[in-house]
């Protein structure tokens, strides 16, 4: 499969200047413990900064070898460099931008240059290591520049991005000066992830109203290319935090612990101090229950670990102050001699005494402000293996998502934090392990290493949906060959766009008369049935094809007409068309103000149609049209659609992929033009041809069986097998096929 290419902003190593020179050791942490077997055993290398700056931004030959002994390789940063890019750009800007403090965010020009020119540096040194099958995978915020760089080298690269911060709602992102620039770099990866699916909608809509790029669910179309996007969440490894993991040193840590706290119930808080971490909210509401019931603290203790971090920046600073104040003003108001109602401490704990807090503690609370995921509430979970304890958790983190037997609170709220606590502290037991014991079963099935492995193959298989090949000549012989050895042949081809080129105005794409002596050449083929299969209305399909003798399908598979008929029959049935009055009104909004732009109606959808007008204008206004559609009608049986300059809404059920399904097997035996009615009607000696350009052929392409010969006209992603430039090109192909009798 190629190696696992890591790259992230920093290594995970630590380097040590001992009297013996230079050694390099491995840093513990959750990314590592999930990449490190994956990427070893690929014989991969890890790709980042060492945590050292200098003042020509190079690394010493000595700490390439120790980086190289343990397959990494370093990247070198000036002082100056390192903190434009990492210190403004990724935790100035970025970081508060994610977690929606836009009023935080501090953006310079400047600062932004070193944040584009170190995501180049990091692409020249992938660059210089990687091999075209090797599989990179990008971390995070600091290289969103990174995907895109790449991509620009090699085109055919594999490369996947994982953002472990939130990605936050489009409204927000999209007051950032570069969110442009950001969002076509991240584009550049095949697979980009995230820990939940609300974040993944989100970097959807800011994608389709920033860049104007189609989505899907989990799907964007970008220059050609398809992305796809994974809600995956990080996992742990919980054996780490399991039974007797730690031995001796964590036993005695939790027997000082519970001297400490004298028979108090303790309540937990674990974080780095971050304005994220909603810490000053989290230890006012504890203060507010003690002023409330100040016998508590008697009862219940808080020991709140804050682990210093960007002390260098100011605000980080003033909240380590606000911090320090709130912790002094509980112990001074509620605690005693010799008692103590909060443990505040600003420093990290060593891994013995943390898995001794989150084996004795009795309620945990984990409640940011906002928060990507937040491992703290997993590791506390994998450590319960009596499936005592409660989780607090804030709304707004990702780990809420997936750990919902947790008490959920909204952090911002101080009363209901106070409620929260005292409904954790009154939780009998039976509830507590009815809620932990779910949540300890799900931690330890979706560890870190299962993340590892589905990022990976997502990233492995993301290609598969990207532009097919040309077809090339070799391919027409082969086709030229199965078309002669066939028995029957039906072949379905879309018109705008594939048999005729778009015009400005959706009427003059009148069929050329290279066009309908083509389509009347093809049907007079023996056995061999032609359909056009259109989003167009029946009757100016009738008008402009009706005398070539193919088969019409209008209106994206509504309706169907044998070939030589008049008379158009209904596939779909009944359907309700109540919403169409209240779409078409708001479509004459947007009508009115886009001048150039038209509506069109059909008997069973609507379209707005922009060809005509003003580009930038209409590009616009047609994102915030599909936004608005697509959130308010896909649960009424509707699908919104983005063609080719149209945003158009019709039943869901209709496709054109069930259209030439239902003619392969209904209208065949009928028409006597396909296969004779028993059987499968397409088995080996049935040569199916299907040629078309935008969204709604690709139903048609997926439904075909796999021997079909599909064709996409254009160059994007399709699940077509081939590709072909233009509808000249697609009229060329249908002009040389050798038309004569079939062999059978
Ligand atoms: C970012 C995202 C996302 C904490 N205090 C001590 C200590 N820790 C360890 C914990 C945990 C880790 O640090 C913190 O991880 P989080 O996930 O909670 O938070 P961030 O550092 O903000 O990480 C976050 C994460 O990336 C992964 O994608 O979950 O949302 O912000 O593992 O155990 N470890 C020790 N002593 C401490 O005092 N030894």
């Amino acid at each position: 499969m190629g190696r696992l290419i890591l790259v992230s902003n920093r290594l995970p190593v630590i380097l040590d200047q001992g009297a013996d020179g230079l050694s390099a050791r491995v840093a513990a942490g959750g990314l590592a413990t999930g990449l490190s077997g994956p990427h070893q055993r690929s014989g991969g290398r890890w790709i980042g900064w060492p945590g050292v700056t200098s003042p020509d931004g190079t690394l010493t030959a000595e700490m390439h070898q120790v980086l190289a002994a343990k397959a990494m390789d370093g990247i070198g940063l000036t002082a100056e460099q390192h903190e434009r890019y990492y210190t403004h750009i990724s935790n100035r800007c970025l970081w508060p931008l994610f977690h929606y403090f836009p009023e935080r965010v501090h953006f310079d020009a400047e600062d932004w240059k070193a944040y584009q020119e170190v995501n180049h540096r990091f692409a020249e040194v992938v660059l210089e290591k990687v091999q075209p099958d090797d599989l990179v995978f990008v971390q995070d915020f600091h290289l969103t520049l990174l995907p895109g760089l790449l991509r620009l080298a090699m085109p055919q690269l594999r490369i996947g991005f994982f953002l472990h911060i939130p990605f936050p709602s489009s409204e927000i992102f999209r007051i950032f000066a570069e969110r442009e620039a950001v969002l076509d770099g991240i584009l550049g990866a095949d697979m980009v992830g995230f820990h939940t699916l609300a974040y993944v909608r989100h970097f959807r809509s800011a994608v389709s109203r920033l860049l104007g790029a189609e989505t899907r669910s989990t799907e964007v179309q970008y220059h050609g290319r398809r992305i796809r996007l994974l809600a995956q969440p990080l996992g742990i490894d919980p054996e780490d935090w399991q039974g007797d993991t730690g031995g001796a040193d964590v036993e005695q840590q939790m027997k000082e612990l519970r001297a400490a706290a004298a028979g108090r119930r303790i309540i937990l808080g674990v974080e780095r101090l971050d304005y994220t971490k909603g810490v000053p909210e989290r230890l006012r509401a504890f203060g507010e229950l003690l002023s409330q019931e100040p016998g508590l603290v008697d009862e219940i203790m808080m020991i709140q670990i804050a682990v210093p971090s960007r002390v260098e920046a100011e605000e980080y600073r003033d909240l380590k102050n606000e911090v320090d104040r709130i912790a002094g003003d509980i112990n001074s108001r509620h605690g005693r001699p010799g008692l103590q109602a909060l443990h505040y401490q600003y420093r990290g704990v060593p891994p013995h005494v943390l898995r001794a807090l989150y084996r004795i503690a009795d309620v945990c609370l984990v409640t940011p402000l906002r928060d990507g995921l937040n491992l703290v509430a997993k590791e506390f979970v994998a450590s319960r293996s009596e499936d005592s304890g409660v989780l607090v958790l804030s709304e707004n983190i990702g780990a809420a998502w997936e750990l919902g037997e947790a008490l959920r609170v909204n952090p911002y709220d101080p009363a209901a934090m106070v409620a929260c606590l005292r409904q954790a502290l009154a939780m009998p037991l039976a509830e507590q392990r009815a809620r932990m014991q779910p949540m300890r079963m799900r931690v330890e099935r979706a560890t870190v290493h299962v993340w590892a492995e589905n990022c990976i193959d997502a990233i492995a298989s993301a290609q598969q949906g990207s532009a097919p090949p040309l077809l090339e000549p070799q391919d027409k012989l082969n086709l030229d060959q199965e078309w002669l050895a066939a028995e029957r042949r039906t072949l379905f081809l879309d018109y705008d766009g594939t048999l005729r080129e778009f015009t400005d105005r959706p009427e003059q794409a009148r069929p050329t008369t290279e066009v309908l002596e083509l389509l009347g050449a093809l049907s007079e083929a023996p056995a061999t049935a032609v359909w056009v299969i259109s989003g167009r209305p029946a009757p100016l399909l009738q008008e402009w094809l009706g005398a070539t003798g193919v088969g019409l399908i209008a209106e994206h598979g509504a309706f169907l007409r044998r070939p030589g008929d008049t008379e158009f029959c209904s596939l779909l049935g009944q359907f309700p068309l109540d919403w169409k009055h209240e779409v078409r009104a708001l479509m004459e909004e947007f009508a009115a103000r886009v001048p150039g732009s038209r509506i069109e109606e059909k008997p069973l959808g609507i379209a707005w149609h922009y060809r005509e007008a003003n580009a930038e204008l209409a590009v616009w206004q047609a994102r915030e049209l599909y936004q608005h559609l697509e959130e308010t009608l896909t649960d009424q049986g509707l699908e919104v659609q983005r063609g080719s300059r149209v945003v158009e809404v019709r039943p869901a059920a209709v496709s054109k992929g069930r259209a030439a399904l239902e003619v392969l097997q209904i209208a065949a035996p009928l028409s006597g033009m396909i296969g004779t009615g028993t059987g499968t009607p397409y088995d080996a000696s049935h040569l199916l041809l299907a040629l078309g350009d935008d969204r709604t052929d690709e139903s048609m392409f997926r439904s075909l069986p796999a021997s079909a010969w599909t064709v996409l006209v254009g160059s994007r992603g399709s699940s077509a097998r081939w590709r072909l430039p233009d509808p000249a090109a697609a009229r060329s192909l249908l002009a040389s096929m050798p038309v004569s009798s079939p062999t059978a």
